[in-house]
């Protein structure tokens, strides 16, 4: 934090010696000088001590499972926290039906921010919590998961970033969205007969839906399982081939930053997440950041559905290198 906060005075220190040279002589206005000056607006730093206390009060809450007083609880709080932090809210309430029939009482959540604006991006992550334990030990395959990293990193890191937005507004419109219903996708141990498309039916709905009619992004970056202890975030397949140039321009922005460790800039496996349906039916380029890993296991976190995914494996220096990435981001789009 502290070697953040000195690159930023170093780099405004250096603008205003680039503007006072400007000044007298627009001979000195070099194409250095000038690419530090495009490159060097205000990028508030990312508190990831903020950002873990949303993840916690959101496990407070219990299993975020749709259907549950918990969950129900929690949308509650999502929504009051994006009102205390100023956004415009909106709700979007509905009867989506899971693998099995099971009609479940969703809820999209979407903070705006300078609604009027044109120029937009969205930010989004998953609010509920998977009702399986599917990767633990058989005896745990019935029972909830806290969704510490799945599910509650995310929607924290955005918390954090709405905080930022209110106290420092960047030059576009941007719009939080927390999807509903993503993680109640067809078990293994489901016998019966299987449907296509049972993860992400919050997003698959406002994708066909969206809050307001026409909603258009420039681009979009979905937050999945971004508090997990030595994450890595690859180029997800999907990504690589739908949003390539929002894709580089985060990776790059995140090695500015030195978070080299978090970011890799290699290809990594495909996942089936929120960001194939923004894509798919509403066309907006949008990035998965993924912990997913091909060379481990399964590809996912050794947490990852299973009754680890508590917040002891919530590690701040993964949150904070993802939430400073995203500030860095959207403060720099024009
Ligand atoms: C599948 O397992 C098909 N997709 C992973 C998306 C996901 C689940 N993200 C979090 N939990
Ligand atoms: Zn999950």
């Amino acid at each position: 934090m502290k070697s953040l906060n000195k690159a930023i005075s170093a780099s405004l220190l250096f603008l205003g010696v680039a503007f006072i040279s400007c000044g007298s002589s627009s001979k000195s206005d070099t194409k250095a000088e000038k690419t530090e000056i495009e490159s060097s607006v205000q990028v508030p730093a990312f508190n990831a001590d903020s950002a873990y206390n949303y993840i916690a009060e959101q496990v407070k809450f219990g299993p975020r499972v749709p259907n549950t007083k918990a969950h129900q609880a929690c949308g509650t709080y999502l929504a009051e926290q994006l009102e205390r932090f100023g956004a415009k809210v909106y709700n979007q309430y509905a009867d989506l039906v899971a693998y099995d029939g099971t009609i479940l009482k969703a809820r999209n959540i979407i903070g705006a921010y300078n609604p009027d604006a044109k120029k937009r991006v969205m930010l989004c992550a998953h609010w509920d919590c998977r009702p399986y334990s599917d990767n633990d030990e058989e005896k745990f395959h019935r029972t909830p998961i806290d969704g510490a990293n799945d599910g509650a990193s995310g929607v924290g890191v955005l918390l954090e970033v709405a905080r930022q937005l209110q106290q420092q507004a960047p030059s576009i419109g941007i719009d939080l969205i927390f999807f509903d219903a993503e993680d109640y996708g067809t078990p293994d141990f489901y016998e019966g007969r299987h449907k296509e498309d049972t993860w992400c039916l919050g997003s698959q709905y406002w994708g066909r839906i969206p809050h307001v009619s026409n909603y258009k992004a420039r681009f979009g970056i979905l937050l999945d399982m971004v508090g997990g202890e030595n994450a890595s975030f690859f180029y997800e397949g999907y990504t690589q081939r739908t949003a390539h140039s929002a894709m580089k321009k985060i990776w790059k922005a995140a090695h500015k930053l030195g978070f080299n460790r978090y970011f890799i800039k290699e290809n990594g496996g495909e996942v089936v997440d929120d960001h194939v349906y923004v894509n798919r039916f509403r066309q907006i380029p949008c990035v998965d950041i993924i912990d997913f890993d091909i060379r481990s296991r399964n590809g996912f976190n050794p947490t990852w559905h299973t009754q680890d995914d508590n917040m002891e494996h919530i590690n701040r220096n993964t949150l904070q290198a993802v939430g400073q990435t995203v500030l860095q981001v959207i403060y720099n789009e024009k």
